[in-house]
């Protein structure tokens, strides 16, 4: 028996500063519906919690990009997010924003009985300061170095590359994300929460009595906690969050990973006046989901902050995800690299189970995973339209057509009926044993056994041959198949809600509990109703468009990338003279062994014939040069190369994308003629 009574399900509050794509659903969202909806199918007393976070730093760069206010960004994309999550069947029995005046009362309630009770180290340091912006650069607005893996795009408060949190000063070669200039240190005062002193807790309640959570997610715990935890500033000098309420922080706000989680319990406030049962009641089991960048936050300091309140239950599971990749890349807000979900939902109209299955059977679970459109068209093709969309579809037509549209009676049964109708429970069984460890993707697969159990079943059997010679055998099987099909409405249901909607339209029957699978549910006289395709093929043309979509945003990225490098600062002409530029003729040229770029050319300089050594090799052939003219610096001092002496340097014209050309007299002139 389960020590629980009733579950609180959260997901990760995605950020407000641009739409939800396929990995958000992937990773955290549909996992977090899947299991919420199998609860309620069971009857478990289960709220199912989100929301947008609307504070923070990705929030206030997007507004400075903008040229708008936090507030404008906040508005705009929690309510398209909101949309998106709806539109997908997330649900959510509350989709709360961290910007209510609920969240900001009990946020800094939190913060204010942790003070009071002297749970913080108050704490004056040097902090980074972009002069130029006249502001601190806490968290995103400063980049640089990260110390454990050496991604050079860390963030000041997290590298997302290996999911370490950072205070801003461990960066290396700091950077300002707002003028890209070195940021001075200036003296700030904050309050950081001792994680330190939590350590030996967190060790023994995570290492010791949670040795059940995910290997990724236990395994970056420990490596956390082996490497030791560091006290953690929770507030910050910035003017968008909630206001630090200690009247000595005029100014600051709260840390935004210090008031998100809150929003957790804001939102089952706003939801319940019962709201406390959910989160001080030890009989309730508490489940986070979220991505694998969110692990610390969620198993580290969060626990922390609640066991520092002392009110709280703790999370009893946090089943992370890994991410999905796009076509083999990264997905990326920033460069556009991802499939928006209002997009997706205009483009594949009533598809939401399409995208809702292909994501949960390809779910980045343990690994890394990637989403391509041609997998999600053989998905869809071969698996939904083929197996559960075929059987349903015959099982449906048959009825129709021998029946008159009444579910038929059943006669004696086959010791094959027998077998077939005692494999259900079994897969019923497997569902479940995998839905509730968290494993989606076996829990679907096994969905699909039971539309694959009932299509061979109709393949051996055959009665549309049967029906001549045997009318009433063929009731049977029609009987069976359409138990099946029922079946497959209650068991369908966590993870294609739309498609189980309209099969039990189709069969004209109301939602089916999940302990009344596997019996006799549709009785013998029932009236089903017509039926259309449960699932359509995906034409190649559909997919062409939204790889052409992909391949147009590939494109506007590399050139993108590709900018002309900013002016130099200004020399003086007398600066200018000392630089002798000749035009000289190439009399011969060869590839140096062992290198890809490097040419070794003589010139006639018409002062002298001299060696020089080029980096031209990826992008002329020795042939190709001989007899050229070209621009060359005479009085660089000599350098040896690969052991050849070279003396001076031919001028290229370099484009952004890095290839090179000589720059050659319009006209064929004298060796030695001056460049001036
Ligand atoms: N907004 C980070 C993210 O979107 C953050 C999650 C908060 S959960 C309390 O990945
Ligand atoms: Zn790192």
């Amino acid at each position: 028996m389960s020590k629980f009574k009733r579950s609180l399900v959260t997901t990760a509050l995605p950020y407000a500063n641009g739409p939800v794509h396929i990995g958000h659903l992937a990773g955290v969202y549909i996992p977090a519906d899947i299991y919420v909806r199998y609860l309620r199918a069971k009857g478990a007393d289960v709220l199912f919690i989100g929301g947008s976070d609307e504070h923070g730093v990705p929030i206030t760069i997007k507004a400075q990009k903008e040229g708008v206010t936090p507030q404008d960004i906040v508005d705009r994309y929690h309510k398209l997010i909101k949309e998106s999550f709806k539109a997908f069947g997330i649900s959510f029995d509350i989709y709360s924003r961290t910007s209510s005046a609920t969240h900001y009362e009990l946020a800094s309630g939190f913060f204010r009985k942790l003070y009071d009770e002297g749970k913080f180290i108050e704490k004056t340091s040097l902090q980074f300061y972009d002069e130029k912006a006249g502001q601190f650069l806490a968290d995103r607005y400063i980049t640089g170095k990260c110390p454990h893996c050496g991604n050079e795009k860390a963030y000041g408060d997290q590298c997302e590359a290996c999911g370490t949190s950072l205070n801003a000063t461990d960066l290396i070669n700091p950077v300002s994300a707002i003028t890209g200039n070195t940021p001075q240190l200036k003296e700030t005062k904050h309050w950081y929460l001792p994680l330190d002193q939590y350590e030996a807790w967190l060790k023994e309640w995570i290492l010791e009595e949670h040795k059940e959570w995910k290997s990724n997610v236990y395994g970056q715990c420990k490596s956390w906690l082996d490497s030791g935890l560091q006290p953690r500033a929770v507030t910050r000098d910035l003017d968008w969050g909630v206001p630090v309420p200690l009247d000595e922080a005029k100014g600051k706000v709260l840390y935004v990973w210090f008031d998100a989680p809150i929003g957790y319990i804001s939102a089952t406030k706003e939801l319940t006046p019962n709201w406390e049962k959910y989160w001080k009641d030890k009989e309730t089991r508490l489940l986070h989901f979220i991505g694998k960048d969110n692990i610390v936050f969620h198993c580290i300091i969060f626990p922390a902050m609640l066991k520092a309140e002392g009110s709280y239950i703790l999370p009893d599971n946090v089943p992370a995800n890994e991410f999905l990749n796009l076509e083999g890349d990264k997905i990326s807000t920033s460069r556009n690299w991802a499939v928006w979900l209002h997009e997706y939902l205009e483009d594949f109209k009533g598809k939401q189970d399409v995208l809702r299955y292909v994501l949960t059977a390809n779910a980045p679970e343990t690994k890394d995973n990637d989403f391509t459109w041609k997998d999600f068209q053989t998905r869809n093709n071969s698996e939904l339209v083929a197996i559960y969309g075929n059987f349903v579809n015959r099982a449906l037509v048959l009825t129709h057509k021998h029946c008159g549209g009444v579910v038929p009676e059943r006669g004696a049964l086959t010791d094959y009926d027998r077998e077939v109708l005692a494999e259900i429970p079994e897969i019923i069984g497997r569902v479940e044993k995998n839905t509730e460890t968290f494993h989606f993707r076996e829990a679907l697969k096994e969905c699909m056994n039971l539309a694959r159990l009932g299509n061979k079943y109709l393949a051996d059997t055959e009665p549309w041959k049967l029906i001549k010679t045997d009318p009433g055998r063929v009731k049977t099987i029609l009987n069976i198949c359409l138990q099946i099909v029922a079946d497959l409405t209650a068991l369908t249901e966590p993870f294609m809600p739309f498609s189980a909607a309209r099969l039990r339209e189709f069969l004209n029957m109301e939602p089916l509990a999940w302990g009344r699978m596997g019996d006799a549910v549709l009785p013998a006289g029932h009236r089903i109703n017509e039926s259309c395709l449960l699932f359509e093929k995906i034409e190649d043309e559909e997919i062409q468009r939204q790889m052409d979509k992909l391949l147009a945003t590939k494109k506007e990225n590399e050139s993108a990338a590709e900018t002309v490098p900013p002016a130099k600062t200004n020399i003086s002409f007398d600066e200018f003279q000392k630089m002798d530029i000749r035009i000289g003729t190439i009399l011969t040229a060869e590839n140096i062994a062992k290198t890809q770029k490097l040419m070794k050319l003589t010139i006639d300089t018409g002062i002298d014939k001299r060696t020089v050594v080029s980096g031209i090799a990826e992008y002329y052939t020795p042939e190709e040069v001989i007899g050229k003219q070209v621009s060359i610096l005479i009085n660089l001092e000599p350098k040896t190369l690969r052991g050849i002496v070279s003396q001076g340097m031919i001028l290229m014209a370099a484009e952004p994308d890095g290839s090179l050309s000589f720059v050659s007299p319009e006209k064929t002139v004298k060796p030695g003629s001056e460049v001036r």
